[in-house]
């Protein structure tokens, strides 16, 4: 039976996939359709193109809260041979973070809200002259069908959320985030019969949103640098890293 505490959605193959709903259920359902919204927001007004490297491009706005900066981030990549949900369950799932995240002490797991939906708690690696930093969000999968013709997009988020289990131990301090990795798979030349699509047939578009407030004052420009720096860098290790795990393996759609 469907109640209030189920969630009806649609799965890769278009069946009916029913959901227990969670405490969280609601939040997660009202940030990815901001995500969604968001993602087809133009670049051209206010925002500055910080790092270009062939098809990647990373767009920044400059914002300061209380004197806390607190720069939106936008990158546009397009990456070959691999498709959305390959890239987003590299980028979801626990077992893969620490080979490709350079900038973490830790990760764990310290809640499953529902298959799709684990809450982290996560210790950043100190990379200013400040204090040590940590996180704790829950972060999302999803399968959105556009229509029969076109491929799935394949969204992560995560969000920033307390939790019992990752109260905040000073002088440790926490970091807000709200991130998106949005991915949608392309086909090139499609052979007439789609069994016998090849790598060398997909691409992906990939965009990351990162809303990140150090939770603390950070000297700008030494966060703007670490920004700049780090972003782009973090999108060059783990695509590299989606394309090599998935070299020799049967596409994911
Ligand atoms: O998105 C990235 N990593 C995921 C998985 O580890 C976690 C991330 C996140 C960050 C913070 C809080 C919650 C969740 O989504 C890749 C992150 C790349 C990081 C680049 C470093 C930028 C440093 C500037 C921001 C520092 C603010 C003090």
């Amino acid at each position: 039976t469907i109640t209030d505490a189920t969630i009806v959605s649609t799965s890769n193959d278009d069946s009916l996939v029913i959901k227990d709903k969670h405490r969280l259920s609601d939040d997660v359902e009202r940030i990815v359709q901001e995500h969604l919204k968001y993602v087809s927001e133009d670049v051209s007004h206010g925002w500055d193109l910080i790092h270009q490297d062939g098809e990647m491009k990373v767009y920044r706005r400059e914002v300061e809260e209380n004197g806390i900066v607190v720069d939106p981030l936008k990158c546009f990549h397009t990456i070959k041979g691999v498709t959305g949900h390959e890239l987003c369950q590299y980028f979801w799932e626990f077992q893969y973070r620490m080979d490709w995240e350079t900038t973490l002490d830790s990760t764990k797991i310290i809640e499953v809200l529902d298959p799709d939906t684990m809450v982290f708690f996560q210790v950043h690696k100190r990379v200013w002259p400040a204090a040590q930093r940590d996180s704790c969000f829950w972060s999302h999968i999803r399968c959105i069908s556009n229509s029969e013709e076109d491929q799935p997009t394949w969204l992560v988020v995560n969000y920033t959320t307390s939790h019992p289990l990752a109260p905040i131990k000073s002088p440790q301090v926490r970091l807000v985030a709200n991130v998106a990795l949005i991915c949608e798979t392309i086909i090139c030349e499609p052979p007439l019969n789609p069994q016998d699509i090849k790598r060398e047939n997909i691409q992906c578009k990939l965009t990351y949103v990162a809303f990140v407030n150090p939770g603390g004052w950070v000297p700008s420009a030494a966060l703007r640098g670490v920004a700049k720096r780090e972003y782009p860098r973090f999108l060059k290790r783990f695509t590299s890293y989606v394309i090599e795990q998935t070299r020799n393996k049967p596409i994911l759609f």
